[in-house]
């Protein structure tokens, strides 16, 4: 079975969201490769991904030799490297162009549609800016791409703004709380991307996951929680105007979380858009065969079997 299953090679893949993908590459079947730094932090997620299968293989990203070889293993690379690495995956298409026999390629995107939102604050839009430069080089060297936007992380979202492990009666609000916004459960972008990286109607576009049962707005998900637990929380809110001058006023890196908050959840960007044209919206595609977890159903995890606690750093 495996031999006419799509190798994978991913780059990033002991990180938060990358090892969902591996785990989920396994899973389909597919023969797949982890490129990892050869003194990672992550060794023991790198042990259990190899005690299911994958093959770890140990290499610095600006080692061009090293990237060639490794791709000329595989046929579809995966990078979910972190913001600090983003374009170090320069060094990746080098190495793809050289190599010569990649049949798909999705960068590490996997957040809002940056080709798609207009309008976010300066510091989100320098964040986007630099994801934009890497498919722009990935279109300008012909590689063929899936680009996926998997809008925000569920449960780390959910962590951000419900607080559940906290014993705390308040909940922060950005803004008014009305505005809705995509909540995916990281097991299912893990699965979707995998298909999405092997499914030929997806080659050269743009992939959104919005499911219906999933866009939700910041009171609704607290009234929802509030059901569910029996629980009852005082709204503290920020305003609109507060995440603006924030995000004018922190310094760099940590002008970007407060303005992704502010586009997300104040002004609704996952939400605020027709997907048309080629883009393609994953639950609608492979609605068949596939489904996303709901958000209820997200909240029902956190309730009897949460997730470990994430660490909540990704510009610290
Ligand atoms: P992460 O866990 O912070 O890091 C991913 C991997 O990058 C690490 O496991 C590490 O692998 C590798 N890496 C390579 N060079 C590194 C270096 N110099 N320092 C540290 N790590 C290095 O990444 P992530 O948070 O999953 O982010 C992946 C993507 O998802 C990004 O594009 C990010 O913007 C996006 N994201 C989206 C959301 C959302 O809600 N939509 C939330 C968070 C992140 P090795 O140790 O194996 O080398
Ligand atoms: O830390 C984040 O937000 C803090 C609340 C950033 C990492 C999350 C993120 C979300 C995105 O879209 C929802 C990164 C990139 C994104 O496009």
């Amino acid at each position: 079975m495996a031999e006419n299953k799509s190798k994978i090679l991913l780059f990033g893949g002991s990180g938060y969201i990358g090892r969902h993908m591996v785990r989920a590459s396994i899973k389909l079947g597919h023969p797949t490769y982890v490129y990892s730094r050869p003194h990672s932090d992550h060794s023991q997620v790198l042990n259990e991904l190899q005690s299911f299968g994958a093959i770890i293989v140990k290499g610095q990203l600006d080692d061009h030799v090293k990237l060639v070889s490794a791709l000329r293993e595989v046929d579809v690379v995966i990078s979910a490297l972190a913001y600090p690495q983003v374009l170090d995956q320069i060094n990746i298409i080098e190495a793809i162009k050289v190599a010569g026999n990649i049949k798909r390629f999705l960068p590490s995107d996997f957040g809002c549609e940056e080709d798609r939102i207009i309008s976010v604050l300066p510091p989100f839009q320098a964040f986007l800016d630099k994801k934009k430069r890497v498919r722009r080089a990935i279109e300008e060297a012909n590689i063929p791409y899936t680009y996926v936007s998997a809008n925000c992380f569920g449960a780390y979202f959910v962590n951000y703004l419900l607080r559940p492990y906290e014993q705390n009666q308040e909940i922060t609000v950005y803004g008014t709380g009305e505005a809705k916004a995509v909540l995916n459960y990281e097991e299912d972008i893990g699965i979707y991307t995998i298909k999405v990286a092997t499914d030929p109607k997806a080659c050269n576009r743009v992939v959104i996951f919005r499911p219906r049962t999933n866009m939700i707005s910041q009171l609704e998900l607290i009234a929802l929680w509030e059901k569910k637990t029996g629980r009852s929380f005082s709204k503290i809110h920020v305003p609109e105007q507060e995440l603006v001058t924030l995000s004018n006023t922190l310094p760099d890196p940590l002008n970007i979380p407060v303005s992704i908050i502010h586009s997300v959840f104040v002004k609704g960007v996952t939400t605020d858009f027709e997907i048309g044209g080629d883009d393609i919206e994953a639950s609608v595609v492979y609605r068949d065969q596939l489904k996303f977890t709901t958000i209820e159903e997200l909240l029902d995890i956190f309730l009897h079997d949460p997730p470990p606690k994430p660490a909540l750093a990704a510009f610290e």
